[in-house]
């Protein structure tokens, strides 16, 4: 059976310009292609006319089925527009979707978006092998664990949990070669030429409030065993010739072994890479033996979530560090010559601007790179959950669930603009000090190249922006799905404006 996955028209990633095929997507596809389907990949944030060659390609052929895959919160609207089009050239399609966010919103997604008409609840290689050979024979799909969808009567019906692939290592190499690997906008600018996303692990054992992976992986960690991660890194370095990584694993080492076998692979391998990985502040205490060793193996940075400088702010969310286990983990990765990205969240209930000027005081000694972030109710998160219940969500724009907007208010500022500008302006004032410039020129390659770009791309834009009103930079082929309607208006039935999002 022929199956179309789609990832419809987004606007890549503004802050550091990166787009990668979604590691997920191409999971599912080696999957499916595997189990001996017909299949097909459009990454429609690289088409030329992401919504034009989108459109054209459902029109020439009306596909019998086709999968909306869709990851962030933020990037909902898109996965809904893409479904409405699909359903009004292609009544005959049958659309399932599937990611975290419609997982999450199941009843709600299918509601608002009437062409939708499955939705994959959880992860997706088996639910949608099944799906689709049950559609394909006709069969009953109530049947397939892990499938929301309303019935002919509007009733919503979900047909039960998926258990999770026990071990990954049963999954094939993701199929790379369905992908757009040479496409210009296919990288990781900021961390070199030949940079990628990839992603071993899925899920995190820690239980953060805000986290949607945790949530959504139901607090249970699995992984890839070393040897198939380096079968995949050296693949990836012969064929594809990618050399830099940021691997997307929520935790990495969320125990020693992992991080020990991946070490112990990478050096006999020899492939000569580099690896941005994601961790923790208490696991690098614990791997602390470990921090030469990945460094060997051509690690250089740690992103760890350090959250906020106030125990009582990291106890609200639940992240079981401590404000001292952050510094010494900081510490522990400078001393052993690797870089420290820090992720942060600001924008909590309590916080006052002193708050965020010891904030930026206290991290802007320690970190290379600053990953601000404002705290954000993701669907699905006990954060989520309680401000609902709260009343304190403001802004319930999807499109806004994006870590950069505020769509809450603390107490001392209830203007999410203000609060906005807030954020902005604590990245203004990390980025334009001194002490960051002089990385501009530091002997640190990596370090060097990141800032330069960074700072002489992105932060250059958005202050021009703000100061002479000068356009904010998208992808050179972006279109906004409103404007491919305007522009569309004669041939597209007036019908689909009044649904766009
Ligand atoms: C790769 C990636 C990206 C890529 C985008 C790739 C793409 N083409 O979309 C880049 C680097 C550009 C990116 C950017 C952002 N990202 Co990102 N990203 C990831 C990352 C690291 C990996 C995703 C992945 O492939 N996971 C592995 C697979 C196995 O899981 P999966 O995608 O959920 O897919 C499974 C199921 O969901 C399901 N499924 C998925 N699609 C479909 C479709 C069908 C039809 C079916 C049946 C099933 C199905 O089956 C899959 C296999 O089991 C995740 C973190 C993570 N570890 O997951 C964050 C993550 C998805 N990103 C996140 C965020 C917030 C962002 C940003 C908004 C960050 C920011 N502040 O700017 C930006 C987006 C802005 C933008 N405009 O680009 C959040 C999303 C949280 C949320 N609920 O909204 C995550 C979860 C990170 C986190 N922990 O916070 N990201
Ligand atoms: S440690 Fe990271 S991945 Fe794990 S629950 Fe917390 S935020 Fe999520």
């Amino acid at each position: 059976m022929r199956f179309i996955l789609i990832d419809p028209p987004h606007k890549i990633w503004t802050i550091l310009r990166a787009w990668v095929p979604s590691p997920g997507c191409l999971q599912l596809l080696a999957y499916l292609e595997r189990e001996g389907f017909d299949i097909e990949f459009m990454d429609c944030t690289l088409n030329e006319n992401p919504w034009g060659d989108l459109e054209e390609k459902i029109r020439r052929e009306k596909p019998k089925v086709v999968g909306i895959s869709v990851i962030c919160t933020a990037f909902i609207y898109d996965g809904m527009n893409a479904a409405n089009l699909i359903k009004t050239i292609s009544p005959e399609t049958t659309i399932i979707m599937g990611g975290e966010h419609p997982s999450f919103t199941a009843e709600e997604t299918l509601r608002d978006c009437p062409a939708i008409d499955y939705i994959c609840v959880g992860e997706g290689e088996v639910t949608l092998t099944e799906f689709l050979r049950n559609l394909e024979k006709k069969e009953d799909l109530s049947q397939v664990r892990g499938l929301a969808f309303l019935d002919e009567t509007g009733n919503f019906i979900y047909t039960g949990d998926r258990s999770f692939i026990e071990d990954l290592d049963t999954l094939p190499l993701p199929a790379y070669h369905l992908a757009n690997m040479e496409h210009p906008y296919v990288g990781i600018p900021s961390e070199g030429k030949r940079g990628l996303v990839v992603n071993f692990s899925r899920g995190c054992t820690f239980d953060c409030s805000f986290c949607s992976e945790a949530a959504f992986y139901k607090r249970k960690w699995r992984k890839k065993s070393p040897k198939k991660i380096a079968d995949e890194l050296q693949l990836l370095k012969e064929k594809f010739h990618r050399d830099i990584f940021y691997v997307g694993d929520n935790t990495f080492n969320v125990t020693r072994d992992q991080g020990i076998g991946f070490i112990e692979e990478m050096l006999k391998r020899k492939t000569n890479q580099r690896f941005w990985l994601q961790s923790r502040a208490d696991l690098i205490l614990r791997d602390e033996d470990l921090l030469d060793g990945f460094r060997e193996a051509g690690v250089y940075q740690f992103m760890l979530g350090l959250e906020y400088h106030r125990d009582n702010v990291l106890k609200d969310i639940s992240k079981r560090h401590s404000v001292e286990e952050a510094v010494k983990a900081m510490k522990l990765i400078k001393k052993h010559g690797l870089m420290i990205m820090a992720t942060l969240l600001i924008g909590h209930w309590e916080e006052t601007e002193e708050d965020r000027d010891d904030f930026l005081n206290f991290f802007g000694k320690y970190v290379d790179h600053f990953g601000l972030n404002i705290i954000t109710p993701l669907p699905g998160t006990p954060l989520f959950y309680k401000m609902k219940e709260m009343g304190r969500i403001k802004d319930w724009e999807y499109r806004n669930f994006d870590y950069l907007h505020a769509v809450m208010p603390t107490r001392e500022v209830d203007d999410l603009e203000q609060l906005n500008f807030i954020y902005k302006n604590i990245m203004r004032r990390y980025y334009w000090r001194p002490r960051e410039l002089i990385k501009l020129f530091s002997r640190n390659p990596i370090l060097r190249h990141h800032h330069r770009f960074y700072i002489t791309q992105v932060a250059f834009n958005i202050m021009m922006h703000e100061i002479f009103g000068n356009p904010m930079w998208v992808q050179p082929n972006y279109q906004e799905y409103r404007d491919y309607l305007v522009e569309r208006g004669e041939v597209l039935p007036p019908e689909l404006m009044r649904l766009a999002k």
